[in-house]
């Protein structure tokens, strides 16, 4: 899997890649991101890529040029059109399921917007998929960008230890996770629920299931409903 993110800002975004997990994941060679400075392919003789935007009103709108340039350039060097992903408020809800299907592509392109919006027209030629990471407005598609390249990348092989693995592969995944608790056992007078001490697994399953249950009822009823409908493993009753 290649991610390649084409934006204004490519220093910040190779910051944040460059860390933890994914920091990781790419210096194994797991997965492969790359950053694009936009204004590298400007034709405008004083770089500019933004101008104002026809019809009055404020702020600047982003031109087409520099980012047809910048899509095409990476089409031609890999002889491929990646699937194109422009993140805005203005697109589909991210959800875990289209975070999983994205996964399975060899390569994506995302596309990040600054200033007050981006020309429709290069939209309308390059854009083959348009998400946004909730409802809320930002000042960039950096962030997002860098959110959804994260949820992408830990579902490739070898991104996540085997431990990792199996707790997202776990019969809990669709609900909230159980609360975590690690040393001391009493810290400012809460003390580590006793199951968890009790070296009992058989318990242990059965008491974090159920957390997970009553957290997902409480907090999240609406991923309750939508759980209901795939496999319910309900907390085994105790044998008589
Ligand atoms: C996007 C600002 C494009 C300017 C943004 C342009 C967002 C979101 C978001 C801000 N993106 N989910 N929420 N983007 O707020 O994806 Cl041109």
């Amino acid at each position: 899997m290649k991610i390649s993110i084409m934006t204004l800002f490519p220093e910040m975004c190779e910051t944040v890649l460059n860390e933890s997990v994914i920091g990781r994941a790419r210096a194994n060679g797991k997965v492969e991101m790359e950053c694009l400075n936009i204004r590298d392919f400007t034709t405008d003789k004083h770089n500019r890529v933004d101008f104002a935007p026809y019809g009055g009103g404020g702020g600047m709108i982003m031109q087409c040029q520099p980012i047809y340039d910048c899509y095409k350039h990476i089409c031609e060097r890999d002889g491929k059109k990646p699937h194109l992903i422009f993140m805005s408020p203005q697109g589909a809800v991210l959800t875990q399921q289209r975070v999983k299907e994205l996964a399975q592509l060899d390569s994506i392109v995302l596309l990040c917007g600054h200033y007050e919006g981006v020309d429709e027209r290069v939209l309308e030629e390059i854009v083959d998929e348009e998400i946004s990471i909730g409802d809320y407005v930002l000042t960039g598609g950096e962030l997002p960008a860098l959110v959804l390249a994260d949820a992408i990348a830990r579902m490739q092989d070898g991104v996540l230890s085997a431990q990792e693995n199996f707790m997202q592969e776990s019969h809990y995944s669709g609900l909230l996770e159980h609360p975590h608790y690690t040393r001391p056992p009493e810290w400012m007078g809460r003390e580590v629920p006793p199951v968890l001490l009790s070296g009992n697994h058989a318990e242990i399953d059965k008491w974090r299931r159920a957390q997970a249950y009553s957290r997902t009822m409480e907090r999240r009823p609406d991923m309750m409903e939508k759980y209901s409908g795939g496999e319910i493993v309900l907390p085994r009753k105790k044998k008589d």
